[in-house]
Formats: structure tokens, C-alpha cells, sequence
């Protein structure tokens, strides 16, 4: 008892003190000692992660581990990937086989609570969407009463799919298959009339995988809300803020005009907020548990927020999505960095 007094007073002594260091968990030091941030990631989906023709992984998702690796070894290419299907994905994580998993993945209740994942930010705002045939003559999800649907197994489209079928009082036949490529080639080989995914991904998949992308159209209806984020397991804090704080980073520098081109020259900036953001006044770095270039080394090696979006699925992509939900805060879309205060 008389210890356990002794050690609280302790701990209020060291907070008082000012900022103590930030406690590693065993995530963190396991990463830290092997050297190689270990993430899984899509095996292939283009725009977010997918390996490019000299097998150099690439993707908005990608960028957010290369982001973490260049947090803590001050190395964007530190990290192995780790391909995971649908199914495998949550198991993956939960086992340790992954420090982290940036993979299209819909942060859901569900996943928070039961599947014990704990979510960074979203890194992409999407939703549910249907793609068909032109030459089907469907413009609208609605029309879809008796229409064969293509779908995996293991994802959150599989279960909004029959909620949207009987909230709207409408038929349809799911083909429900487990391996992704065996879906969209059943829809491209005509086997269902529409194939649902999150939009984002059926905008890769006309840009990347349609024998003809002109001949498909996605169906402007967006059936759910698919906040996409980054996950750790839960039960290590400090790896969980590294994450976090790396992603927003992204987000922060965007809003400040700070760009993978301009970041050497910004640390020569007056802005006190530039300055402790890049760590020319030291704080965060120690507060994280990372060197204090660790948001330097995000932007100067991976870019802010929105150079990656538009070179991996933007207007600098095939996929030239529009930034949409996407967009910073001051432009009415929702990345929105909380204070590096
Ligand atoms: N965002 C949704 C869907 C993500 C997802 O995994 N989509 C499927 C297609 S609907 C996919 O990418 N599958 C690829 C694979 O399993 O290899 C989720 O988190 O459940």
C-alpha cells in the first residue's frame, strides 16, 4: 500500500516536471530493434497499393507506411510489405505478423471493438458504389431490381450489399466469390450484371483492369459511408500516436503549403508553428519517441498529403479521382489535422 502511495507520488513528481519521454510499447520496440517496419498492405490495387513495373511499391496507402518508416528510421524505404487479401487482413494484424495495416480498410465499430484494431485517421473518404456494363443501359443503382451482383467475401461491401437491397425493397443474385481477381474477372467476362466495391476501387479497377474502361460506367450512387484508414492493434499507445501523428503530419503540411520541394527551405521560416513542426525547436520528436526530423522526413521523402493523393490517384494518376470528401478542411472537404501544439 505504502508503495504503491510512494510510486503515484513518483509519477506525479515526473509529470510535473514537464513532458516525460514518451513510454515505448512493444510494437514500438520491436520495430525499433528489427530495423524494418513490417506492413501490410493490398496485393494489388492500383493507386493505393500496388507494386509498379520495377516491383517498387506504390499507393496512397503505401505512402502512409513509408511515412511511419521515415518517422522512426529517417528512412521512407525501411519497410516491408506485406500483400494481404480481404479475409486475411485482420488476422494478420491481430497475430503480429504486421506492425500496421494500410490496406482499404473501413474503420467500423465492429473492427474497433471485437477484431481488437485500433484506427489511425482515415487517409481516404469513400463509399460504396456499383460499376456496370454501358451497353446494360443502367444509370442508377435503382434500376438495379433482379440484377446479378458481383461481390467479395470478408468485407464490409459484402454486408451493405444486402442492406441496400432490403432497405430498398429490390432483388438481386449475389455472386459471392473469395478471391478478388476471380470477382472482376467474372464481371468482365459478363457473369453479373454489376460489380460493387468502394468507388475508389472501382475507379482503379475501370482505369486498370477493364479490357475496355470506356465500356463500364460506376453508378453515381454511393450506398455507405467507407472511411479508409490505416489500423494498429490495440495495446501500444505509443505506436498507435506514432501512426496517428505521421498521417496527420501529411494533412498538416498540406494546410501549411509545406511540400517534399519546399521543406528544406521552410525550416528557415519565422512561422514558430513551421518551426516546431519541423523541428527546428524541439518537442514533438521527444514526445513521440523519434528523432526531431521526424516530420521533415515525412515531407521531404513521401510529400504532404495532398502530393500524394494526386500522383497516386488524382490528377497526376490514371485515376484522376477529384479530391471530393478528400479535400483540406479550408476547402470544404474533411482532412482536418488537430493542432501541432
Ligand atoms: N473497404 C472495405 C472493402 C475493402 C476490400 O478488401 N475490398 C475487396 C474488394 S470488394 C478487396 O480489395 N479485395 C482484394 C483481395 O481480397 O485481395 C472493407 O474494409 O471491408
Amino acid at each position: 500500500m505504502k508503495h504503491s502511495i510512494l510510486a503515484s507520488a513518483a509519477a506525479l513528481v515526473a509529470l510535473a516536471a514537464g513532458a516525460p519521454a514518451a513510454h515505448a510499447g512493444a510494437t514500438f520496440d520491436a520495430v525499433k530493434a528489427r530495423g524494418t517496419l513490417v506492413c501490410g498492405v493490398h496485393t494489388a490495387l492500383y493507386g493505393f497499393s500496388a507494386p509498379d513495373d520495377k516491383g517498387v511499391w506504390r499507393g496512397l496507402d503505401v505512402d502512409m507506411c513509408r511515412a511511419v518508416a521515415a518517422a522512426v528510421f529517417g528512412d521512407a524505404t525501411k519497410v516491408k510489405y506485406v500483400p494481404l487479401s480481404a479475409q486475411a487482413r485482420l488476422t494478420a494484424l491481430q497475430s503480429g505478423e504486421i506492425d500496421m495495416l494500410s490496406r482499404n480498410t473501413t474503420w467500423t465499430l465492429t473492427r474497433a471493438t471485437a477484431n481488437g484494431l485500433s484506427f489511425a485517421p482515415v487517409n481516404y473518404y469513400d463509399g460504396q458504389g456499383f460499376m456496370v456494363a454501358k451497353k446494360l443501359g443502367v444509370s442508377s443503382a435503382k434500376q438495379l431490381n433482379g440484377a446479378t451482383i458481383c461481390v467479395q467475401t470478408g468485407t464490409t461491401t459484402e454486408l451493405n450489399l444486402a442492406d441496400f437491397f432490403r432497405a430498398t425493397k429490390m432483388e438481386m443474385k449475389p455472386v459471392t466469390i473469395e478471391k478478388y481477381e476471380e470477382v472482376t474477372s467474372a464481371f468482365f467476362a459478363g457473369r453479373c450484371d454489376a460489380i460493387t466495391s468502394d468507388a475508389s476501387q472501382l475507379a482503379a479497377v475501370r482505369a486498370n483492369d477493364a479490357p475496355n474502361a470506356d465500356d463500364y460506367i460506376i453508378l453515381p450512387e454511393m450506398i455507405s459511408k467507407e472511411p479508409l484508414a490505416p489500423a494498429v492493434r490495440q495495446g501500444d499507445d505509443q505506436w498507435r500516436n506514432l501512426v496517428t501523428w505521421s498521417i496527420y503530419a501529411m494533412i498538416e503540411a498540406e494546410e501549411k503549403g509545406i511540400t517534399a520541394a519546399n521543406v528544406e527551405e521552410m525550416t528557415k521560416a519565422a512561422d514558430p508553428n513551421v518551426k516546431r513542426f519541423l523541428g527546428v525547436t524541439p518537442g514533438f520528436g521527444q514526445a513521440l519517441g523519434v528523432d526531431e526530423k521526424w516530420a521533415y522526413n515525412i515531407i521531404k521523402q513521401v510529400g504532404n498529403y495532398g502530393e500524394s493523393f494526386d500522383r497516386n490517384v488524382g490528377m497526376g494518376s490514371k485515376l484522376k479521382l477529384a479530391r471530393g470528401l478528400n479535400a483540406q478542411w479550408l476547402n470544404g472537404g474533411l482532412m482536418y489535422s488537430p493542432p501541432f501544439r
